[in-house]
């Protein structure tokens, strides 16, 4: 069973990251651990704290040798912020005078709500667990949850369909997917060029207007085989894990599988994808003229690339405040403003990356099982086999 949590505060001294249930003898590849964190840390419309840190994971325990042994595996992520919030921040009592307080909660933060609920008297507690810094955590397993999938070749990728107002609107294949994320240099994580300019622009907008800006990113997990996940229960679901797993990043307010926004204005005959059979193709030889399911069906995959999209909600931590209460005095005033990004559409994409990566090695786990790598693989070969022979 593949668990995972993980720990830390956004201007704390470090992110842990823990997952426990791979099995031993995986090889892991510690420069693609930390492209991944590189990846999260791009994109147009970045803020300041960027420019800080240069995320990379010291593991801690579970590999040795360069493999995993099968014992739980925790990572840490220094924050190089932290030298300048020790004082502020500290884990003994310190200096009241340092403390900075947020003041008046964000609208669209967890700030108000997080204060109630823990009874905290501002919300500087909450925004420092509630931020998303915490997903580089997530970054960091999800890349070994990515490394399992490839020995299984399964591949987990994202790229940008929606910034603001610029949309791209045809389906883009798995190999340009491939490319736009192959780039060294990451603007909007489009994979077509024109669209992207247009993204950039909505940024641009939200910058000169102490706005900001939300979007849509596109997950595709390429190779998975039919039989992950089962309609059998509804926690077992893989459409239902995905959904919770990409809703989890901070921001996203919903998840599309699919085309499933779409087919739900649509009549059947338009949405379903029909079937058809030519030996030796696929897994089971079974094919699909398109994948408007997103390759789950009945909470199953079914052999075509999974299609998982995340919508974000625009930062809620605006340069131009929105209107807010102060915590001590009631009186109306503006929320607070902390330095902040006002575009995360391409870093939340790397993000949903390792939730949709995570979830498909659990189910897969589910599936083949395995104390070692070479029992997961042979029962995996076997399973591949079987399907061949349908
Ligand atoms: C960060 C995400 C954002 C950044 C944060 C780093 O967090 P939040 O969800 O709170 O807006 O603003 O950086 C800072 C808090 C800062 O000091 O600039 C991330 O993804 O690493």
């Amino acid at each position: 069973m593949l668990r995972y949590f993980t720990s830390g505060e956004s201007h704390g001294e470090a992110l842990v990251a823990f997952l426990s249930g791979l099995p031993a003898g995986l090889t892991v590849d510690q420069e693609f651990v930390d492209r991944e964190l590189w990846r999260r840390q791009q994109g147009y419309g970045r803020g300041g704290r960027m420019k800080i840190e240069r995320d990379t994971a010291h593991i801690l325990s579970g590999v040795r040798h360069g493999k995993t042994i099968a014992s739980p595996i925790a990572m840490l992520l220094q924050n190089r912020d932290w030298q300048n919030w020790k004082d502020s921040l500290p884990v003994e009592g310190g200096d009241p005078d340092k403390h900075k307080r947020v003041a008046s909660p964000r609208p669209g933060h967890a700030d108000l709500a997080g204060a109630l609920k823990y009874d905290f008297r501002e919300a500087r507690y909450v925004l420092e667990r509630a931020s998303a810094r915490e997903s580089a955590a997530r970054v960091a397993i999800g890349a070994l949850a990515k490394l399992f999938l490839r020995e299984l070749g399964i591949e987990v990728l994202s790229h940008v369909t929606v910034v603001g107002a610029a949309s791209l609107d045809e389906e883009i294949s798995w190999e340009r997917i491939e490319q736009s994320c192959r780039k060294e240099e990451v603007l909007l994580n489009c994979a077509d060029p024109g669209v992207e300019q247009r993204m950039k622009e909505e940024v641009d907008k939200v910058l000169r207007t102490g706005d900001s800006v939300g979007g849509v990113f596109e997950v595709v997990a390429h190779g998975v085989p039919p039989g992950l996940g089962t309609y059998v229960q509804w926690d077992e679901r893989l459409d239902a894990l995905l959904a919770a797993a990409v809703m989890s990043l901070q921001a996203v307010k919903a998840v599309e599988i699919g085309t499933g926004i779409q087919a739900a204005h649509s009549p059947g005959s338009a949405v379903h994808d029909e079937i058809g059979y030519k030996q030796a193709s696929g897994f089971a030889g079974f094919t699909r003229a398109r994948n408007n399911a997103g390759g789950i069906e009945g909470g199953v995959s079914n052999g075509e690339e999974i299609r998982v999209r995340g919508y974000l909600k625009p930062i809620s931590t605006l340069r131009r405040p929105l209107q807010s209460v102060d915590f001590t005095t009631r009186e109306p005033v503006k929320a607070a403003y902390e330095r902040s990004d006002v575009c995360v559409v391409p870093a939340a994409g790397v993000a949903a990356e390792a939730m949709v990566a995570l979830t498909l090695a659990s189910c897969a786990l589910d599936k083949f099982g395995g104390d070692s790598m070479r029992e997961t693989r042979r029962n995996f070969d076997a399973y591949l086999e079987q399907l061949k022979t349908y």
